[in-house]
């Protein structure tokens, strides 16, 4: 007791020796084709993909960091909050991509939801609605109550398109560990729904920069990092997503100019989100969902 610490005491080194997930960080451009390829089976299908998490987890600015990467150069159309800590997007807003300069869009859209948050955040059962496509576009959510179905904003005979093909859960890497019991409650409970209806979940972590100086440093580290993998893992152990659904991703945030080791982790975990929810589509057409 007291002593000097033992070799054997010594903490681990931040960082693994080998990656423990292979990303293909010289080959942007082949994962940037996939996701500009992709084209859902049938023609006018659209791929509906709603974020949902913590207030200041991200989501604006994942939407933001997709359409970047997609336009090559920064974008910055779901508005970011820097200022305050109050929840900052409050529609029901659906994200479209233009292809280039063109007048066409990618098949794929996303839907930017107010932040989760113990008192003033979005309601679970509103979540709950927009999966199934009951939310009209426009939609302001109110903390203190649902909406309800007489509504003009309620949504009573969705279409295929409405509906939500994946749920992306956002998570700060940074606060998942600190993340509040009522927080948690309410993910899992939008989880329970979203699996009910068939819909399949990913998770995305969100500030890896932040978690440890080496990822910082280096962005390629984020599959080395010890630190991170252990949140991943405990987040995955928590809420019952598989670790080979949550991916880490570093939006941009401050930066002027894009980055290919930036681009390749936003690539991925979008490249992953797309083939689940082609799948969703699929089991939709033939479950009749
Ligand atoms: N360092 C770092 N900061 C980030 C990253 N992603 C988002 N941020 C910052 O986190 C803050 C919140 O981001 P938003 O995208 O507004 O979060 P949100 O989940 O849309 O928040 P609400 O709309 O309030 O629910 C902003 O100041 C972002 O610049 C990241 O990967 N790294
Ligand atoms: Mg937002």
């Amino acid at each position: 007791m007291g002593g000097k610490k033992s070799k054997s005491e010594a903490p681990p080194p931040p960082l693994l020796s080998n990656p423990w997930r292979t990303i293909n960080w010289g080959r942007r451009q082949d994962a940037l084709q996939y996701v500009t390829d992709y084209k859902p089976q049938t023609e006018g299908q659209q791929l509906r993909i709603l974020l949902h998490g913590q207030t200041g987890a991200g989501k604006s600015s994942f939407i933001n960091s997709v359409q970047s990467v997609l336009l090559g150069r920064m974008y910055s159309h779901a508005l970011v909050d820097n200022t305050s800590h109050d929840t900052f997007t409050k529609k029901y807003t659906t994200y479209k991509i233009q292809i280039g300069s063109s007048d066409a869009f990618y098949p794929f859209v996303f839907n930017d939801i107010m932040g989760l948050d113990p008192k003033k955040g979005v309601s679970v059962e509103d979540v709950k609605l927009a999966l199934k496509g009951h939310v009209k576009e426009g939609y302001k959510f109110n903390p203190e109550s649902r909406l309800s179905e007489d509504d003009p904003f309620y949504n009573k005979s969705p279409t295929a398109n409405d509906k939500v093909h994946v749920l992306v859960c956002v998570i700060d890497a940074n606060t998942v560990t600190s993340m509040s019991d009522s927080i948690l409650h309410k993910i899992r409970d939008i989880r329970t729904e979203a699996s009910q209806l068939g819909i399949p979940q990913v998770a995305i972590f969100t500030k890896p920069d932040e978690v440890c100086a080496e990822i910082k440093a280096d962005i390629k580290n984020v599959y080395k990092a010890r630190s991170l993998k252990e949140k991943m893992e405990r987040f995955s152990a928590n809420m019952g997503i598989p670790m080979n659904c949550i991916f880490p991703v570093k939006n941009y945030h401050n930066e002027i100019d894009l980055n290919d080791d930036v681009d390749s982790l936003i690539l991925n975990a979008l490249r992953n989100i797309i083939n689940f929810g082609h799948d969703c589509i699929n089991f939709s057409k033939s479950s009749k969902r």
